[in-house]
């Protein structure tokens, strides 16, 4: 298969790289310096999913809420989407995607019904904040008649200079499962992670939420603020999952941290026929000081 073609955006500040296979944002760089990461060795072939920037999971999660569906992350993920006319001054690109437009796509029989799916990034430059504010915005409606529970996540890849002195903060009190273990447990301070880490928090962030690079109190922090989700979800595959991930690598896995918009299982929205979800979440990059 040939090189996915990227869309670029540049205005001097923030740099973004994405790609119609998966209304895929691949990266996003501020003042040259990678906020949202991008793999090295991501498939740009079409082939896959990109490993790394923000997968949109649509209209799953991982395998589902039993655990039995494929492709993981729902087929929104690997489809093309149709790019479309921009909203206002701070959209830089847009894309929409019909449940029509995955039929005969892997994992199209078990779509929950018929929707109408658009997603926009934008770029907004506030006077005196301290970087661009990135904003995700996907919204689902169901076109259909009858009433459907669905899942979605922002899969954000946020890049750190190591995984091991990462801390997110702003799930304190928080319940959550931890997936490696299968264990559920209440979230005490910040969520630090050593090796594997994979959190689904019940919780969108009390007050949104913040990575910060190190413990140190004067690293880079990533302020997070979501809207729509229910739930966040963080993620490092740690050095054994990443080093027998073929996209990843064997040290790849310190150079990120996900961190979810989500809304999944029971947590995720029922659309009534006619009704729209908005799923989002707005990045605003507070540098070392
Ligand atoms: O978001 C966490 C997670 O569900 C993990 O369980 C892991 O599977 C990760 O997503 C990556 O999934 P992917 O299908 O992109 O390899």
């Amino acid at each position: 298969m040939s090189e996915l073609t990227p869309r670029t955006h540049d205005d001097g500040r923030s740099r973004l790289v994405a790609y119609d296979h998966g209304a895929h944002l691949a990266s996003w760089e501020v003042d040259g310096a990678p906020v949202v990461w991008l793999s090295p060795r991501a498939v740009l072939d079409g082939s896959a999913a990109i490993r790394g920037g923000v997968p949109l999971c649509l209209p799953w999660f991982a395998n589902g809420p039993d655990g039995t569906l494929r492709p993981s992350h729902g087929p929104a993920r690997t489809t093309t989407w149709r790019l479309a006319p921009t909203r206002g001054p701070d959209e830089v690109w847009a894309w929409t995607l019909a449940a029509a437009d995955l039929a005969g796509s892997p994992g199209a029989e078990h779509l929950p019904g018929p929707f109408e799916a658009r997603y926009a990034v934008s770029l907004t430059a506030s006077p005196g904040a301290p970087s661009p504010t990135l904003g995700l915005l996907l919204e689902v409606r169901n076109t259909g008649d009858r009433k459907y529970r669905l899942e979605g996540a922002l899969h954000t890849y946020l890049a750190v200079p190591d995984a091991t002195t990462a801390e997110v903060d702003g799930l304190d009190g928080a319940a959550y499962l931890d997936k490696v273990t299968g264990e559920r447990h209440v979230q005490h301070g910040p969520v630090r992670l050593d090796g594997e880490t994979d959190n689904v928090y019940d919780s969108p962030g009390r007050t949104g939420l913040v990575l910060r690079d190190g413990n140190t109190g004067s690293g880079r922090r990533v302020q997070l603020a979501p809207v729509g989700s229910t739930q966040t979800v963080v993620w490092n595959p740690g050095p054994e999952r990443s080093a027998a991930m073929e996209d990843l690598g064997p040290e790849a896995w310190r150079s990120f941290v996900c961190v979810e918009a989500a809304a999944t299982g029971d947590h995720g929205p029922t659309l009534a026929p006619g009704a729209t979800w908005a799923l989002g979440c707005r990045f605003t990059v507070h540098p070392a000081t």
